[in-house]
């Protein structure tokens, strides 16, 4: 396999001012026009252009047939010789639309044409300079059976539609901005759609629409509103207008990942789209306006200003998660009374941070480590991870955090000043930024903090606080490291220089008061929480006129992607979980308590003892439990476990069976041992009257289900009744499924199968639906593989879905300890098998589950050998693609 590096970047030789896309569209062999207006920038520089996967029919240079002698067509594309300074040329080609499994170029999804041409898919559908850096106008001219395919969409503005004499129309369609051509879409078929007309900022009049398969025109009311709020946000918080007149999201049942920010139109996965209170839980509601606002977000960060290489990902989608993240907190807030709010934002930025540690942290530290800018790569597709997103997004919240929000702002419209309509890179970011930075911090830069774009590795921050009662000085002192991973550790990299870390801190006293800080040698006023700036590999700070010796809270609202080393005894943290005035550090306390009560556990069950867990922690979790300060979204969070794969990142060697028995005997036992209070919880929780996905109702709802889950875990005599009453009569899904989970996790399995039936005969039409009910087998403690493979042969399961294998084949592998790691090893031959069945049909996806063998080394011996082996056979086959053969050789290196 090839590595590509991002030091052997080139700008492209030509410019390609104008294309014009010509599309007979026929499912079974489609007939690509394409006419390139080229421009030499580089004397005698071939010609060379990607293409996968075509048959090429003609090529026409100025109007002449091309002699076979002046290029060459190969595997990957195709060369020309011999062109001159200004050429237009014509290229002919076919693809196979529904013969494309692959769901990258052109494809067909339930009768209907759709494209993904990010990162190399356009590749598939004609010859082009397949890079993001090559920029031009498109217009695009689709042709195709009216009766069959109805809608015709492409990029920008409908400038023409035409019947044609054969029971055939078409139509033409004009993008007013220049775009590489990762960014271009057509849709083609029988959809049905919803739209409205808003006012922009400037007072334009733009058309939005939402479209989606027939018979789904009822759930899509939703995602049209939560396209007009992020909208509303872009102009409110960031002056950033709508620059089409016409701005379109198409729901795809099969799609490889979430949505795709085409420019004007949005290709998204009909999960992020379609919605209804009897079918979409409050989770699917908040997911489908985040991934809204993420894409129409990229209208400005991604296509306005795009990319130079695809090493720059992190420039783009770095900065649009940040920007969907504050977007999200933003509307949870909205309404809602100073407190209210504050808390709203905390809980979305706990959300987010128990995302990363759960999915980011593990990549960060395992064999596909990579900085948020990667220095290399075999096969792109593999790199649209949690590290180009979410630690991008870190990156970009930490420059905010620096800067102050106003600053951030400034620095963000200095960027656009620079760079719009260009492709650049994460550097030029950093220096827009810097330049608004320099103003306000004479004499400082961002060098330092570049190095959060080329180092791997969760830095760890070791904090050491000192008190002397003599001269009431508390003295902390901060010690960053970061060890080599990856890539680093391969490439023998054995010193990395430090970061800049913003660290929010506060003191607390015994009583849990917050103390006032002040900073000796500065004359700012006194407050309640400091943000010190670590900016070598280890620093010291010291507070005055601190009475006691302190209790520290650390690293406030996250503000670092870090780990915090620090020795707090249970008391401490018990303490900060009962009064720490930073919200965010509240819930840390609280899952620390957790993590050492289920660690302790663990051994304890891998030493055949009995797990216990003290009775401070049950009183801790009470006093949360029955907390009347805190709104029930925030205690849903603070009382939730530890998440298994954070977990397992604190373990020296991971014994999967023995951690979820762990974490699944402390759910019993405290659900148990304060059945009273969840109990009243229940009670107090209830969302009676219409269903509504707000913030406060969402919290309520997850509150109460919470406490119903802990319930029926530790046994209480009323619970199976109560879940299987909430299972039958909910209106709304996410109670029916908190129900359901909880009967099928926790419950009798004669009363969990009852139900999934049940389950299945209401919702079978309902593809959203079923892949829940799917889901839900997936990860029972029940389930094994024998259980999976009769459930792959059920006629509702298809591997060609990503959404339907994901369900089923994704969620066994990677959310079923008890199933997925049985010490027989049945499940990894089960993960291979499914990996190279997937990889003959679709590579980008069968490289993310080949992905679940990321930290087998971790594992307890007998284990992780098992897991080599798996690993093995599947690098040994033959015929293996290039997204697969990266991740399973990168494993065993
Ligand atoms: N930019 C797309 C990524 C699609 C890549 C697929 N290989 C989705 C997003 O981040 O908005
Ligand atoms: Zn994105």
């Amino acid at each position: 396999p090839v590595t590509i590096s991002r030091q052997s970047y080139r700008p492209y030789p030509f410019e390609v001012t104008a294309v014009h896309l010509d599309f007979d569209l026929d499912p079974a062999s489609t007939l690509v026009t394409s006419r390139l207006s080229l421009h030499r920038k580089e004397a005698n520089a071939p010609l060379v252009l990607d293409g996968e996967e075509l048959d090429l029919v003609s090529i026409k240079v100025d109007g002449q047939l091309l002699d076979a002698s002046r290029y060459e067509v190969g595997e990957h594309g195709l060369t020309i010789h011999g062109l001159g300074q200004t050429v237009e040329l014509e290229i002919a080609n076919r693809c196979s639309p529904q013969a494309n499994s692959t769901l990258m170029g052109l494809y067909v999804s339930n009768g209907v044409f759709f494209t993904q041409c990010e990162a190399e898919g356009f590749r598939r559908i004609t010859y082009f300079p397949d890079r993001p850096d090559v920029m031009s106008r498109f217009t695009v001219t689709l042709r195709a059976a009216k009766a069959e395919f109805p809608v015709l969409l492409s990029n920008g503005n409908l400038i023409g539609q035409t019947d044609l004499p054969d029971g055939r129309h078409e139509a033409q369609w004009e993008d007013p901005f220049m775009k590489p051509c990762y960014l271009f879409a057509l849709v083609a078929g029988k959809l049905t759609w919803r739209e409205s007309r808003v006012n922009t900022q400037s007072g334009r009049e733009v058309l939005l629409q939402v479209y989606s398969d027939p018979g789904n025109e009822n759930k899509t009311q939703f995602a049209l509103e939560s396209l007009e709020r992020a909208l509303r946000w872009d102009e409110t918080r960031f002056s950033l207008e709508l620059d089409l007149d016409r701005f379109m999201i198409v729901a795809a049942r099969d799609f490889n990942m979430g949505a795709m920010e085409n420019k004007g139109l949005n290709v998204f996965n009909a999960a992020y789209v379609l919605a209804d209170p009897d079918s979409a839980t409050d989770a699917n509601y908040g997911a489908i306006e985040a991934v809204i606002g993420h894409e129409y977000f990229h209208n400005w960060t991604g296509n306005r200003v795009t990319c130079r290489d695809w090493f720059q990902l992190s420039l783009k989608e770095g900065l649009t998660v940040f920007r969907d993240q504050e977007f999200t907190a933003d509307m949870m807030a909205t309404g809602l009374d100073e407190t209210a709010a504050a808390s709203a934002r905390t809980v979305k930025r706990i959300d987010d941070v128990v995302t990363l540690r759960a999915a980011q942290f593990p990549e960060d530290a395992g064999p596909m480590a990579h900085p948020i800018r990667p220095e290399s790569y075999q096969e792109i597709g593999n790199f649209y991870t949690a590290t180009v997103y979410e630690k991008g997004s870190e990156v970009i919240r930490m420059q905010q955090t620096l800067l102050g929000p106003d600053g951030f702002n400034e620095g963000l419209a200095e960027y656009f000043r620079r760079h719009d309509g260009q492709a650049v890179t994460c550097d030029d970011f950093v220096a827009a930024m810097e330049s608004v930075y320099q103003k306000t911090h004479p004499g400082r830069d961002l060098s330092v903090f570049r190095h959060w774009y080329s180092q791997a590795g969760t830095p760890r921050v070791k904090v050491d606080m000192r008190y002397d009662d003599a001269t009431r000085r508390c003295t902390l002192r901060l010690t960053q490291s970061c060890a080599p991973v990856g890539v680093e550790r391969l490439a023998g990299i054995a010193v990395k220089p430090p970061l800049h870390i913003p660290f929010s801190m506060g003191l607390l006293d015994a009583d849990g008061k917050a103390l006032p800080l002040k900073l000796a040698g500065s004359d700012a006023a006194a407050s309640d929480s400091c943000l010190l700036e670590l900016t070598t590999e280890t620093a010291e700070w010291v507070f005055e006129d601190i009475p006691s010796r302190p209790v520290p809270s650390l690293l406030r609202d996250f503000s670092a992607p870090v780990i915090v080393e620090y020795d707090f005894s249970d008391a401490e943290l018990a303490l900060l979980m009962a009064h720490d005035t930073n919200a965010f550090a509240r819930w840390e306390a609280g899952q620390q308590l957790a993590t050492r009560q289920i660690l302790a556990a663990t051994d304890a069950v891998r030493g055949g003892q009995p797990a216990s867990l003290s009775d401070s922690f049950v009183e801790a979790w009470r006093s949360v439990l029955t907390a009347t300060d805190l709104d029930a979204a925030y205690r849903a969070r603070a009382l939730a476990l530890p998440a298994e794969k954070t977990l397992a990142e604190r373990m020296t060697e991971v014994d999967p069976i023995a951690l979820a028995t762990a974490r699944d005997h402390l759910r019993a036992e405290l659900g148990r041992r304060l059945a009273a209070d969840w109990q009243a919880a229940v009670d107090a929780n209830q969302t009676p009257g219409e269903y509504s996905p707000d913030p406060i109702a969402a919290g309520k709802r997850a509150m109460k289900n919470l406490a119903l889950a802990f319930l029926l875990a530790g046994g209480a005599p009323q619970a199976e009744a109560q879940v299987s009453e909430q299972y039958a009569s909910s209106k709304n899904m996410t109670d029916r499924m908190a129900a359901l989970s909880a009967l099928v996790n926790f419950g009798p399995r004669e009363a969990a199968n009852t139900a999934l039936a049940d389950f299945f005969e209401r919702y079978q039409s309902d593809p959203l639906s079923v892949d829940k009910w799917f889901t839900l087998q997936a990860t029972s403690r029940h389930t094994d593989v024998e259980t999976v493979n009769g459930l792959m042969v059920h006629p509702a399961f298809t591997l060609r879905n990503p959404n339907r294998a994901r369900s089923l084949v994704f969620q066994f592998c990677l959310n079923n300890p008890y199933g997925f790691h049985r010490p027989d090893g049945s499940g990894y031959r089960y993960w291979a098998e499914q990996v190279l069945a997937l990889d003959r049909l679709n590579p980008e996806i069968s490289a993310r589950l080949a992905r679940a063998m990321d930290r087998w080394i971790r594992y307890v011996p007998a284990l992780s050998a098992q897991m080599k082996q798996a690993l093995e056979d599947v690098r040994n086959h033959p015929g293996l693609s290039r997204n697969v053969t990266e991740i399973v050789s990168k494993a065993l290196e």
